[in-house]
Protein backbone atom coordinates (compact mmCIF):
# COMPACT_ATOMS: atom_id res chain seq x y z
CA UNK A 1 0.00 0.00 0.00
CA UNK A 2 2.88 2.28 0.72
CA UNK A 3 4.82 1.43 -2.54
CA UNK A 4 1.31 2.52 -4.54
CA UNK A 5 1.30 5.97 -2.35
CA UNK A 6 4.84 6.25 -3.19
CA UNK A 7 5.04 5.55 -6.98
CA UNK A 8 2.01 7.88 -7.13
CA UNK A 9 3.70 10.70 -5.45
CA UNK A 10 6.51 9.94 -8.27
CA UNK A 11 3.69 10.17 -11.24
CA UNK A 12 2.22 13.26 -10.11
CA UNK A 13 5.84 14.98 -9.43
CA UNK A 14 7.32 14.06 -13.10
CA UNK A 15 3.92 15.45 -14.53
CA UNK A 16 4.04 18.74 -12.61
CA UNK A 17 8.01 19.13 -14.05
CA UNK A 18 6.94 18.13 -17.67
CA UNK A 19 3.95 20.50 -16.99
CA UNK A 20 6.27 23.24 -15.86
CA UNK A 21 9.47 22.77 -18.04
CA UNK A 22 7.74 22.12 -21.58
CA UNK A 23 3.85 22.62 -21.26
CA UNK A 24 3.30 25.87 -19.67
CA UNK A 25 5.37 27.87 -22.14
CA UNK A 26 7.22 31.27 -21.60
CA UNK A 27 6.10 33.64 -18.58
CA UNK A 28 5.43 36.49 -21.12
CA UNK A 29 2.85 39.17 -19.89
CA UNK A 30 0.12 40.78 -22.48
CA UNK A 31 0.33 44.35 -21.80
CA UNK A 32 -2.69 46.51 -23.44
CA UNK A 33 -0.63 49.60 -22.00
CA UNK A 34 -3.80 50.87 -20.82
CA UNK A 35 -3.84 48.99 -17.30
CA UNK A 36 -1.16 50.94 -15.80
CA UNK A 37 2.55 50.31 -15.78
CA UNK A 38 4.06 46.92 -16.40
CA UNK A 39 6.52 45.90 -13.28
CA UNK A 40 9.67 44.06 -13.60
CA UNK A 41 11.76 42.91 -10.78
CA UNK A 42 15.89 43.45 -11.58
CA UNK A 43 17.02 40.27 -9.64
CA UNK A 44 19.51 37.02 -9.51
CA UNK A 45 20.91 37.97 -13.17
CA UNK A 46 16.83 37.66 -14.44
CA UNK A 47 14.20 40.43 -15.59
CA UNK A 48 10.84 39.15 -14.38
CA UNK A 49 8.97 39.02 -16.52
CA UNK A 50 11.54 38.92 -19.30
CA UNK A 51 9.21 38.88 -21.98
CA UNK A 52 6.57 41.63 -22.08
CA UNK A 53 4.04 41.43 -24.85
CA UNK A 54 2.99 45.20 -26.10
CA UNK A 55 0.58 46.43 -28.36
CA UNK A 56 2.11 48.97 -31.18
CA UNK A 57 1.39 52.79 -31.59
CA UNK A 58 0.43 53.07 -28.02
CA UNK A 59 2.47 54.25 -24.62
CA UNK A 60 3.30 51.66 -22.16
CA UNK A 61 4.85 52.66 -18.68
CA UNK A 62 7.87 50.13 -17.63
CA UNK A 63 8.68 49.91 -14.12
CA UNK A 64 11.75 48.80 -13.09
CA UNK A 65 12.27 47.36 -9.58
CA UNK A 66 15.85 47.12 -8.81
CA UNK A 67 16.69 44.32 -5.68
CA UNK A 68 20.14 43.58 -7.45
CA UNK A 69 22.45 45.91 -5.40
CA UNK A 70 25.13 44.85 -8.12
CA UNK A 71 27.04 46.88 -10.57
CA UNK A 72 25.76 45.03 -13.25
CA UNK A 73 22.09 45.80 -12.99
CA UNK A 74 22.53 49.91 -12.77
CA UNK A 75 21.32 50.49 -15.86
CA UNK A 76 18.99 48.97 -18.81
CA UNK A 77 19.34 49.54 -22.37
CA UNK A 78 16.87 49.74 -25.07
CA UNK A 79 19.25 49.22 -27.88
CA UNK A 80 17.02 48.80 -30.64
CA UNK A 81 14.71 52.20 -29.51
CA UNK A 82 18.29 54.48 -28.51
CA UNK A 83 17.00 54.58 -25.10
CA UNK A 84 18.34 53.58 -21.55
CA UNK A 85 17.91 54.39 -17.76
CA UNK A 86 19.36 54.27 -14.40
CA UNK A 87 17.74 51.72 -11.73
CA UNK A 88 18.41 53.09 -8.53
CA UNK A 89 18.47 49.64 -6.00
CA UNK A 90 15.07 49.43 -4.22
CA UNK A 91 13.14 52.34 -6.26
CA UNK A 92 10.52 51.97 -9.00
CA UNK A 93 11.65 53.66 -11.89
CA UNK A 94 9.27 54.16 -14.81
CA UNK A 95 10.11 54.16 -18.53
CA UNK A 96 7.71 54.96 -20.76
CA UNK A 97 7.57 53.79 -24.47
CA UNK A 98 5.88 53.93 -27.66
CA UNK A 99 6.85 51.27 -30.16
CA UNK A 100 5.62 52.51 -33.68
CA UNK A 101 6.33 49.13 -35.33
CA UNK A 102 5.88 45.27 -34.92
CA UNK A 103 9.06 43.36 -33.57
CA UNK A 104 10.86 42.24 -31.22
CA UNK A 105 12.86 44.33 -28.91
CA UNK A 106 15.59 43.43 -26.81
CA UNK A 107 16.46 45.25 -23.54
CA UNK A 108 19.98 44.76 -21.60
CA UNK A 109 21.79 45.62 -18.72
CA UNK A 110 25.11 47.72 -20.40
CA UNK A 111 26.90 44.19 -20.30
CA UNK A 112 24.01 42.00 -21.19
CA UNK A 113 23.31 39.33 -18.98
CA UNK A 114 20.40 40.69 -17.73
CA UNK A 115 17.90 40.27 -20.87
CA UNK A 116 14.41 40.77 -21.62
CA UNK A 117 12.32 41.19 -24.45
CA UNK A 118 9.31 43.09 -25.98
CA UNK A 119 7.62 41.74 -28.31
CA UNK A 120 5.25 43.97 -29.83
CA UNK A 121 2.54 43.33 -32.28
CU1 LIG B 1 25.08 43.29 -16.40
Amino acid sequence: MTDVAVNLGGVVLIGLIVWWFWLAGPRSKAVTGLSGPVEITVEDGVYTPARIEVPVGKPITLRFLRRDASPCAEKVIFADLNASSDLPVGKPQDITLTLTKPGEFEFTCQMGMYRGVLSVK
